[in-house]
């Protein structure tokens, strides 16, 4: 894999031209409209004003009744829906991740809008389906460098929403909505981005890669090499018959617009960006989004994680597991920099994957699911998704309603003071309307009501979904409908479409409504297809 090596001298679109981004400014000094110095003040509550910022920097942040909380979304890449502890998984301890189900709620499905990274990330941070714009189908890349693709300029973001709610927004780990200036983070709604662009990236510099183990695939190698192939601390395997993209081209990592060398191991300079975050922002609301790309490939991981699974015999689930490892550790980091600065329970933390886990790639299972990344069974959209916030939702607590990352938004906003934003519809975002398609949940996660019935629908390219009580409706290609009975069936292995032919019908009739208001997709079709 000679050539790997990212060339930051070559011009990033986002490094050559440097641009002007309203409310971005020097690390650690954006000026939000809440911390306006308001005229007027009388000098009485200018002593008072005083005396709390005095109390606050010795004993932590004061909050008034009115501050609205933090919020921590934290987003794993390609993470399956069995691999952490607390979903089940026996081989890879997850106590930090599991500390959000134990002091939380744990959505047993939670699902996501999207099986593959990019349409998920858009409609996750919109709150509108992804189709509803044209933002269908995954980039990797090159395409990531076409100026034409990425979150269209239409759509809102969380990150907008809130930083005009005076909120600090922050963006730190994998982007992946648009690699050209006009999307860049800090175009849309973020103040302060640390991190990179596209798809993927590499844990640390190289080749060669130093201090890292790392598994790359590789569509060939010589015959008497068999299967994999060890050179130094590189395994080369040709278990998917396709080679590692070249996931580092062109694709510098950045803080805010400008490329550096990041020499400490990725997940761990994830976190150490997060609590610096967190640290600059401790005294007024914010908002991180915290996007690792572990465990995505390629997959890589130091001594420090790898030793943990010395046990596990084969190298492909050992780097796994390291790495997600890893991601439980910056988790546990960032957890405890909440607690040192004393706003944990000031904090609405939601944790969950972009999409299911391509088992064959890296090992992840969607165990008791069937499909993975990229399928729109089960494994392939249904997520880990859990959900903290001490002291105003239940510890501890299952969760077993259908719940969608399309209700992330509309509970961040309430929990914003928003007041509940109305459900949208799937026209066009406009400015105040935020358009949402999903529910606030935090009533229904304190069960002060019911989650009011809803169906949920999917479309990626070919694929089609829906999800109403305990049916799934689902199609790919030019296949029949098939139908499931996931109470009984969760693995979906029992099409009971030929039986139940009314129940398919009612289903495929609402898909093919909800689906009259999506919109061709914008990129990614085969040549000739008509958009
Ligand atoms: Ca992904």
């Amino acid at each position: 894999m000679a050539g790997q090596e990212p060339n930051l001298k070559e011009a990033h679109p986002c490094a050559v031209r440097p641009h002007r981004v309203t409310g971005l400014a020097i690390m650690g000094s954006v000026i939000h409209p809440r911390r306006a110095r308001p005229t007027g003040r009388s000098r009485a509550s200018l002593t008072l004003a005083l005396l709390v910022a005095v109390v606050g920097i010795l004993s932590g942040p004061a909050f008034g009744a009115t501050r609205p909380p933090n919020i921590l979304l934290i987003l794993a890449d390609d993470l399956g829906y069995a691999e952490l502890g607390c979903q089940g998984s026996k081989d890879i301890p997850t106590p930090h991740l599991d500390s959000l189900a134990r002091d939380g709620v744990r959505c047993t499905a939670g699902y996501v809008t999207a099986s593959f990274c990019t349409p998920s990330r858009a409609g996750l941070l919109t709150g509108r389906n992804q189709t509803r714009f044209g933002h269908e189908l995954n980039v990797v890349g090159r395409q990531n460098l076409d100026p034409a693709i990425g979150l269209p300029l239409t759509e809102k973001t969380l990150a907008d929403h809130l930083k005009a709610r005076g909120y600090a927004t922050g963006c730190i780990g994998k982007w992946h909505l648009g690699a050209t200036e006009a999307f860049h983070p800090q175009r849309r709604g973020f103040d302060e981005f640390y991190g990179f662009l596209h798809e993927g990236h590499f844990f640390v510099p190289g080749p060669p890669w130093t201090g890292v183990t790392t598994w790359l695939r590789t569509n060939a190698l010589p015959p008497a090499a068999g299967p994999r192939l060890t050179q130094g601390g590189v395994t080369f395997s040709t278990h998917l018959k396709t080679s590692e993209p070249r996931y580092d081209d062109h694709n510098p990592t950045l803080r805010g617009t400008q490329p550096l060398t990041e020499r400490e191991y990725l997940t761990d300079a994830l976190a150490r960006e997060s609590v610096a975050f967190i640290g600059r922002h401790r005294a007024e609301p914010f908002f991180l989004y915290l996007a690792f790309n572990a465990p995505h490939s390629p997959m890589q991981a130091p001594p420090k994680y790898l030793d943990r699974f010395a046990h596990l015999p084969d190298l492909h689930r050992r780097l796994f597991a390291a790495m997600v490892s890893a991601m439980d550790d910056a988790v546990g980091t960032v957890l405890a920099k909440l607690r040192a600065e004393n706003l944990e329970e000031h904090t609405l933390i939601v944790f969950l994957s972009d999409n299911g886990g391509p088992t064959a790639e890296l090992t992840s299972s969607n165990a008791p699911f069937s499909g993975g990344k990229g399928s729109f069974l089960e494994g392939g959209l249904r997520v880990p998704f859990l959900v903290q916030w001490k002291g105003q939702l239940p510890a501890g607590k299952t969760f077993a309603h259908p719940v969608t990352a399309l209700d992330l938004a509309p509970t961040f906003l309430t929990a914003a003071s928003f007041g509940v934003p109305p459900l949208g519809g799937p026209g066009p975002a406009k400015a105040g309307t935020p358009n949402l398609e999903g529910l606030n949940l935090l009533p229904h996660l304190r069960g002060e009501s019911p989650l009011p019935a809803r169906p949920l629908f999917w479309r990626m390219g070919r694929q089609a979904a829906a999800r109403d009580g305990d049916w799934k409706l689902f199609r790919t290609g030019d296949q029949p409908w098939q139908l499931f009975n996931l109470a009984t069936d969760p693995a979906e292995q029992t099409n009971l479409a030929p039986e139940k032919p009314a129940e398919v019908e009612r289903l495929a009739a609402a898909w093919a409504k909800w689906n009259q208001q999506n919109l061709p997709p914008l990129w990614g079709l085969p040549p000739g297809v008509r958009k």
